[in-house]
């Protein structure tokens, strides 16, 4: 960690100009820690700009952007157009979340900067981000929000404790509620958000869910199939998903009684179907997730299939799942 900050710091000071992006569709680990990281930015006395979300934002980081700016705490989003067409001056590129070219908000900015930094805790399955900088990669971290959080400590630097409140929301959701992926580290970041002023009600007021999306969430999983004794698959439409709505269908799988194994499939986007996969800890899913080309752990992981349909790899899965297992 201490590597990383360091040279943070000295690519931040090196540069004049400072982009951020994260992934398209950003959630709030995504977003909340590219937020946190301008302030560290701006405090650093550079310029930075975030890249504008192009697809329609996942309703809580609508909710806690609006929070934001509705508390006029802003930032300097440009959109793509803006930044091709812009003349920088000595700009380094950030990439929080991500480490996939299909997968950032804009490919084009990935191509038209130079210097990146990428900074995720996925999984690498498909090709990465090359010719940078640095690359940080810890699949053992909760979320991006606390990489961002230690380095907030690291410098000592405090920021508005709404901003905190949005961190701790993008640390729940990708923790599922400190439930996955939590570490001591974790818990430490939550309580170092929480005594720099992050709000726990308003927290769950921003990640709080419209009846409709839950019921069109169940409506999936009363489709959902037990494909052999306590595992459970399920499958969306042939629509564009966010990530976070196929994790979240499958850590909602698993919570039903006797399953131990639980798999969600979606488009993530055009050319790309995902598939998230959780464990109680019986089964090991990342075998699993390996023979779709993808990894991650024992009890959490995922692929990304590209030219395949969502009905395809649903078929091809249910066969790994039973020559696996049974
Ligand atoms: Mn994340």
């Amino acid at each position: 960690m201490r590597e990383l900050f360091e040279i943070l710091n000295e690519n931040i000071k090196k540069h004049d100009e400072i982009i951020i992006m994260t992934h398209s569709r950003p959630d709030l680990d995504g977003m909340g820690s590219s937020l946190s990281l301008y302030k560290i930015v701006l405090s650093m006395g550079k310029k930075c700009y975030i890249v504008s979300p192009q697809k329609k934002l996942y309703r809580s980081l609508d909710k806690g952007l609006k929070l934001l700016s509705d508390n006029k705490i802003t930032f300097n989003f440009k959109d793509e157009e803006d930044i091709l067409n812009r003349k920088f001056n000595k700009p380094l590129l950030i990439i929080l979340d991500t480490q996939k070219p299909e997968l950032v908000e804009s490919e084009k900015i990935l191509n038209f900067i130079n210097d990146k930094i990428v900074i995720d805790h996925h999984i690498g399955s498909l090709d990465t981000i090359y010719n940078t900088i640095y690359k940080y990669i810890d699949a053992n971290k909760s979320s991006i929000v606390e990489v961002i959080a230690e380095y907030l400590e690291y410098l000592n630097l405090k920021i508005e404790p709404l901003i905190m409140t949005v961190l701790l929301a993008g640390m729940v959701i990708d923790t599922s509620s400190f439930s996955i992926k939590t570490t001591a580290k974790t818990f430490d970041m939550a309580a170092y958000l929480t005594k720099n002023g992050a709000d726990f009600v308003l927290m769950q007021d921003i990640l709080k869910e419209p009846k409709e999306e839950m019921v069109k969430r169940y409506e999936y999983i009363s489709n959902s199939e037990e494909v052999v004794k306590d595992v459970l698959m399920c499958k969306m439409d042939e629509n564009v998903h966010g990530n976070v709505d196929i994790a979240l269908l499958a850590k909602e799988l698993l919570k039903f009684e006797d399953i131990k194994a639980s798999f969600a499939i979606g488009k993530i986007s055009s050319k790309i179907v995902g598939v998230s996969a959780r464990s109680m800890g019986n089964i090991n899913v990342s075998e699993i997730m390996e023979k779709l080309g993808g990894g991650g752990h024992l009890t959490d992981a995922a692929a990304q299939i590209k030219g395949k349909t969502v009905d395809e790899v649903y078929t091809m899965l249910k066969k790994i799942i039973r020559d696996v297992i049974e």
